[in-house]
């Protein structure tokens, strides 16, 4: 019998995970393992975590994927994303902070992938075109653009893993009178650089992690003033002088915006935080993932297998509390399956399970209902394969004292230190404000003089 053929769309965190927990199946002795290839767009591994200066095209006139800007430091505790196998404690040699700035962390999900297994199954420059299924052969078609040689390629697999993200394609609304706005109108995904809105009125429109974190930003890097515009609910945080929130635009007359409440302010520029959209343009209707950014998406068995074919694995797809360790727990339980260590039930089963889920989702109430359900999501793949234990309740319960952090001080919430789950270890703590702190290179960040946080114990 020929080997089955494995194609993975993308090298980010997700898609790495899938192609770490082959290796470890693979460096555990299992024999007969399938053919791997992983098709990536960009010229590196990191997905959203490799920053590029580029907005709009790339240098192959592939869509830009990148979303990530200068200055980013992570939204979460460092702790709480802590992958089972490679411990922070493992890749720095020392205990850092809860909260490290993007480079940082970019260099944490590098660092777990080996230099071999890189060139063994990533094929970079490759941004997939189309994906077909053949229901006769039950195998997938997968063509690439292969930017290196200039030619399309295409190749036959047994499943596809899609873990292309979806946080890249913007969701641009419109306000009436926008188009006559004499300054910068842009999304969140082509934002990259907080000075250019020094000394400048900026509007935020949208009030959920990007408009919180780039409101941040521009407030950190010197903008005169911040408003941020709310659909449903204003994010409530204790803004400091020179931070607003106000409801929803209603409109613009030349660089005045109109809010739902009558009042009005002058701009220099808008940036919509808006959220993005999923968008697969290389899959036919018949294989693609259709929803918006939840916690639960329908038609994903475990929120991983599709459910018309449950060949086409999905990663990462969910929004996230958890992200990175969610990944994995992700990855191992579809590499099992493509093993054939656990077994798939039959359709109505999986309908079954995926609405029982569905149906917990729908009464969810506040943010800490919402991250218990994902972490008994996570519980629920861990259990039956064999990646390390790693606290799924306990990482949960400081999710909990994130969302209370961040409410008692939006500006200082990265300066809190938690322990690590997986280790034991104490972060250290910064030796100065998240606000003064105003490099986020990874050179400069661990040369920071890092204070010991031996008596503070949560
Ligand atoms: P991605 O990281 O988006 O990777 C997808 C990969 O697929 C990319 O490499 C892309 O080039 C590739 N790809 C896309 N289309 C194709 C194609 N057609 N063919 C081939 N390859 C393709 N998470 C945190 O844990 N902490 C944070 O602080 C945090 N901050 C964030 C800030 C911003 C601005 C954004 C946008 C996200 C943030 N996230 C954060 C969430 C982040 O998306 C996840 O941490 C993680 O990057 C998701 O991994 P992924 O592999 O699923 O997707
Ligand atoms: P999210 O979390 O999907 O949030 C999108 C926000 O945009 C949310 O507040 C929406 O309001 C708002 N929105 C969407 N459409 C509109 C319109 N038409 N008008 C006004 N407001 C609108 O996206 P983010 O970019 O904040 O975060 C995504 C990831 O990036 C996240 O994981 C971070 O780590 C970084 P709603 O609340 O639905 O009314």
């Amino acid at each position: 019998m020929s080997k089955q053929k494995i194609a993975i769309l993308g090298a980010g965190p997700s898609g790495l995970a899938q192609l770490r927990a082959f290796e470890a199946a693979r460096k555990a002795g299992v024999q007969d393992l399938p053919e791997i290839v992983c098709f990536e767009k960009q010229s590196d591994i990191g997905g959203m975590w490799n920053y590029t200066w580029r907005t709009g095209l790339d240098k192959n006139g592939e869509p830009v994927h990148g979303s990530m800007y200068r200055y980013l430091w992570s939204n979460g505790p460092k702790e709480c994303l802590e992958f089972a196998d490679y411990s922070f404690d493992e890749h720095f040699g020392r205990a850092i902070p809860s909260y490290p700035p993007r480079a940082v962390l970019k260099d944490y999900i590098m660092g777990r992938i080996d230099k071999q297994a890189i060139s063994n199954y990533i094929r970079f420059e490759c941004p997939v075109r189309w994906v077909s299924h053949d229901d006769a052969t039950g195998k997938f078609t997968v063509t690439v653009m292969n930017h290196k040689t200039g030619l399309q390629e295409s190749d036959e697999f047994d499943y596809v893993v899609v873990a292309t993200g979806h946080f890249s394609t913007p969701n641009m609304p419109y306000f009436e009178g926008v188009e006559q706005f004499p300054g910068r109108v842009l999304h969140a995904h082509d934002f990259r650089d907080a000075l250019e809105f020094k000394d400048k009125n900026v509007l935020l429109v949208g009030a959920s992690y990007s408009a919180e974190d780039i409101g941040s930003q521009c407030y950190k890097y010197g903008a005169k003033s911040v408003t941020i515009s709310y659909r449903s609910s204003p994010l409530g945080f204790d803004w400091p002088e020179g931070m607003e929130e106000r409801p929803l635009l209603a409109h613009f007359d030349g660089n005045t915006g109109y809010f739902a409440d009558g009042s009005s302010k002058a701009f220099d520029a808008i940036i919509m935080c808006t959220g993005y959209l999923f968008h697969f343009p290389f899959l036919p209707d018949a294989l693609r993932l259709k929803t918006h950014n939840c916690l639960y998406p329908d038609n994903l068995y475990k929120g991983i297998f599709f459910q018309n074919n449950p060949k086409m694995i999905y990663l990462g797809m969910q929004d996230q509390y958890f992200t990175f360790n969610m990944f994995d727990a992700q990855a191992w339980y579809a590499r099992d399956v493509i093993l054939g260590k656990i077994a798939l039930p039959d359709a109505d089963e999986r309908r079954q399970d995926m609405d029982r889920w569905l149906q917990r989702h729908e009464q969810l109430g506040g943010c800490c209902d919402a991250i218990d359900f994902q972490a008994s999501y996570i519980r629920d793949l861990l259990g039956p394969t064999d990646y390390p234990e790693f606290k799924v309740e306990e990482q949960a319960a400081l999710l909990k004292e994130w969302q209370q952090d961040k409410q008692a001080g939006i500006m200082s919430f990265r300066e809190k230190c938690y322990r690590s789950t997986v280790t034991g270890t104490m972060a250290t703590r910064l030796p100065a404000s998240w606000l003064e702190i105003k490099d986020d290179s990874l050179e400069s960040f661990m040369s920071l003089d890092f204070i010991e946080n031996k008596s503070f114990d949560k």
